[in-house]
């Protein structure tokens, strides 16, 4: 209810309701906490005014309630972020389903745009080296490796199919950029020189943003991107047309 108030956007993940749970559950303890902390201003305001206090206390409140209450507050904020938030990024994070169910792409931050690296049909990503990175290959994919024969790397646009789980292994090319897709209910910092899985199962197809949670530099808002939820025709499509495009030589030969 809270959520929706505050604008949530449609959910289209699998563990979407999860997540939706635990931030209705958030903003209630914060409208709590809010009203609560609002309404203890105004009785110190009313309580401790100078008419009735000409001489200033420096002893403040007095009585163990303040100190239960404080201890309350921090026990439910404890419980939330160690019972339910850590847990609950682990499955994001750490209990990444395996190669043959998931589809595994690389989201890779640059300033200002998201490229996203694909395995082709073979499911390995080709070798990757700085010494290759030019504009028309911004990820230094290796020309002579065989595993990087099919891989296909698009720009500002996710493609993933409907009901299969993802994978995206999120790094950084420069600066600290963060990959969230607040339809996907999912979030994850870009961090230079790591690669940090996670994934998610889209349940919805149709066309989501995906915005660059970390102020990143003048261009962050240009790194607006979309992530496309398919069927298995539709992906296999957009794969053989970028296929296509950035390897003429192996289409002219077929
Ligand atoms: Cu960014």
């Amino acid at each position: 209810m809270l959520n929706n108030l505050l604008g949530i956007v449609s959910n289209a993940s699998e563990h979407g309701r999860v997540v939706e749970h635990m931030l209705e559950m958030c903003h209630w303890f914060m409208l709590i906490l809010g009203a609560g902390w609002g309404a203890f201003f105004l009785l110190s305001v009313y309580k401790f005014r100078s008419s009735k206090n000409p001489k200033a206390d420096y002893h403040g409140v007095k009585g163990s309630v303040y100190t239960h209450g404080e201890v309350t507050v921090i026990l439910i904020e404890a419980s939330l972020l160690l019972g339910f938030a850590l847990p609950m990024w682990g499955r994001r994070v750490v209990e990444v389903p395996n190669q043959a169910e998931a589809m595994r792409v690389r989201a890779v931050g640059e300033q200002y745009a998201w490229n996203f690296h694909y395995t082709g049909a073979d499911g390995v990503f080709g070798k990757q080296s700085l010494d290759f990175v030019t504009a028309s290959n911004p990820l230094g994919l290796d020309p002579a490796d065989e595993a990087g024969k099919d891989d296909i790397v698009s720009k500002n646009e996710l493609h993933v199919i409907n009901q299969r789980p993802v994978v995206l292994e999120i790094s950084s090319k420069d600066v600290i950029h963060a990959v969230s897709i607040p339809h996907m209910r999912i979030a994850q910092d870009a961090i230079p020189g790591t690669k940090i899985p996670m994934w998610f199962r889209p349940i919805k197809a149709g066309k989501y943003e995906i915005v660059c949670g970390q102020l990143c530099g003048a261009g962050h808002y240009a790194m607006r991107s979309h992530v496309l939820v398919e069927n298995q025709e539709e992906f296999d499509a957009f794969q053989k047309e970028l296929f296509q495009m950035q390897h003429p030589a192996a289409t002219a030969a077929k």
